[in-house]
C-alpha cells in the first residue's frame, strides 16, 4: 500500500504534526447509553437517547469512528495587578475549539477521502462514550477522560467514516482514578456524585445557564465562565501544563471591562472563543456575581459606577450585589 493512501499512516502522520492524539473505534450503537440517558436527561440536547447512541443514524455506512483529542492543559504563570479579576476555564482561552477540532477534522476526511462526517461537542453522539469505545482513555471519577500519556485537558472530536478500520488496541490495565478522591472533594458545589454528574450544581454549568438561584451565586465564587477545579487537582493533570506568561487579560480578565464591554468589544474579545457561546449578558451577570463574592471596596465602587446600567435585570441584580455588602 502506498503511504499516502494508507489511512492509518495519514492520520498518524496528520496527528502527529499537529499535536493531537487519536484512537480508533468500531461504530455499533451504544446500547448501553440508552438507560443512562433517558435517566440523567443531560442539557443542551433536544435529541432522543435513540439518536444520541447510533453512528449509522448518522452516517448509514458507517464502519469506523476516529477520535481525536486536543490538549488545553495551559497555565497562566504571569504577574497580577491590583485590579479585580475573574476567572476563565483555560479551555475558553484562545481560538473556540470547536473552530480548531473542525479544521483539523476536516483536514483529516479530506485526506482520507472517502464517507465520512465530523463533529465535537455539537454533534449527536455522547463524545465521551466515543472516546472511551475508541480507547483514547478512560473516565475519572470526575467523569472526565483521561487519557494515559496527556491526562484529562483535552477536547474530543470524532470521524464517522465508511472506512473499515482496525480498532485501537490498549493494554486494558489503566486504572485512572483507584482510591484518589481528589476532585470529589475539591468540587465547589459537590456535583461529583458516584455513579453521575449533579450538572445542576456543576460551576461549569452554573456559568452558563440562565436560571440561578441566590444560593449558586457563592459557588460561581471567581468564575466567569467554566470551571477547572476537578481537573487541575487531578494527578493526571500535572506537570504537564503548557506555561503561559502573556495574557492576563484573557485568562483572568478585568471585572470593570467586561461590565463595560459594548457589542463590538464583546465580538472582538469573545466571539470566537468557546466562552462567547451564549452571548455578552452571562458574562456580564457573571462578572456581578463575581464582585458579590468579592466584597470589598474596590468591587463595590464597580458595581456603583454600572448602577444606572439600562438593562432592567441586570441594573437589579448589579443593585441586589451592592445590598448583599451590607450583609457580609
Ligand atoms: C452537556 C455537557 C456539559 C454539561 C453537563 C455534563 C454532564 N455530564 O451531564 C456541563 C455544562 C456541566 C459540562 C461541563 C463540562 N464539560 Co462538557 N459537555 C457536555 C456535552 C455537550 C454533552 C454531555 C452529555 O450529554 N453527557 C451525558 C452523560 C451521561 O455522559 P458523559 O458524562 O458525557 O459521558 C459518560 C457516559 O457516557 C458514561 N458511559 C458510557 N457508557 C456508559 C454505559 C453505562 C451503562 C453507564 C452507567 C455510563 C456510561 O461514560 C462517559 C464518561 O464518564 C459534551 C459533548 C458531547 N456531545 O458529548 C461536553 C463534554 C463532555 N464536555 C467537556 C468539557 C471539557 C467540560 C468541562 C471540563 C468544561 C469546563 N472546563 O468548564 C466541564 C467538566 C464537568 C465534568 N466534570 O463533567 C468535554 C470533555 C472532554 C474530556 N476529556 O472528557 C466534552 C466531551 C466536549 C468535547 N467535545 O470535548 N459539560
Amino acid at each position: 500500500m502506498r503511504e499516502e493512501k494508507n489511512p492509518y499512516k495519514i492520520i498518524e502522520n496528520y496527528t502527529k504534526s499537529n499535536n493531537l492524539i487519536y484512537a480508533i473505534g468500531s461504530a455499533e450503537p451504544f446500547y448501553t447509553l440508552k438507560d443512562i440517558l433517558e435517566k440523567t436527561n443531560p442539557p443542551f440536547s433536544s435529541l432522543s437517547a435513540c439518536q444520541r447512541i447510533d453512528p449509522s443514524l448518522i452516517l448509514p455506512n458507517v464502519k469506523s469512528i476516529i477520535c481525536i483529542g486536543l490538549s488545553y492543559n495551559k497555565k497562566y504563570i504571569g504577574s497580577f495587578d491590583n485590579e479585580i479579576r475573574a476567572n476563565i476555564s483555560v479551555g475558553a482561552v484562545g481560538e473556540d475549539y470547536h473552530i480548531t477540532i473542525s479544521r483539523h477534522l476536516s483536514n483529516i476526511c479530506k485526506l482520507l477521502d472517502t464517507d465520512s462526517v465530523y463533529f465535537s461537542d455539537t454533534g449527536p453522539l455522547i463524545d465521551r462514550a466515543v472516546a472511551q469505545r475508541c480507547s483514547l482513555g478512560k473516565a475519572g471519577k470526575n467523569f472526565s477522560i483521561i487519557n494515559p500519556k496527556i491526562g484529562s485537558m483535552f477536547f474530543i472530536g470524532y470521524i464517522l467514516t465508511s472506512l473499515k478500520l482496525k480498532p485501537t488496541v490498549r493494554k486494558d490495565d489503566f486504572d485512572p482514578c483507584k482510591g484518589c478522591e481528589l476532585c470529589i472533594n475539591a468540587c465547589p458545589g459537590g456535583a461529583i456524585k458516584k455513579d453521575y454528574l449533579d450538572y445542576k450544581k456543576c460551576v461549569s454549568f452554573l456559568t452558563q445557564t440562565k436560571q440561578l438561584n441566590q444560593s449558586d451565586y457563592k459557588l460561581i465564587n471567581k468564575q466567569l465562565y467554566g470551571c477547572d477545579i476537578c481537573q487541575r487537582i487531578c494527578p493526571h493533570n500535572q506537570k504537564k501544563e503548557l506555561l503561559i506568561k502573556d495574557g492576563l487579560d484573557e485568562f483572568h480578565p478585568k471585572a470593570d471591562d467586561i461590565l463595560s464591554m459594548t457589542n463590538k468589544e464583546f465580538n472582538i474579545r469573545f466571539k470566537n472563543t468557546a466562552a462567547g457561546w451564549k452571548g455578552k449578558k452571562l458574562l456580564q451577570r457573571n462578572a456581578i456575581i463575581v464582585l458579590s463574592n468579592i466584597k470589598n471596596d474596590k468591587a463595590l465602587n464597580i458595581l456603583i459606577k454600572h448602577k444606572n446600567d439600562k438593562r432592567e435585570d441586570i441594573k437589579e441584580l448589579i443593585e441586589w450585589a451592592i445590598g448583599s455588602f451590607d450583609k457580609k
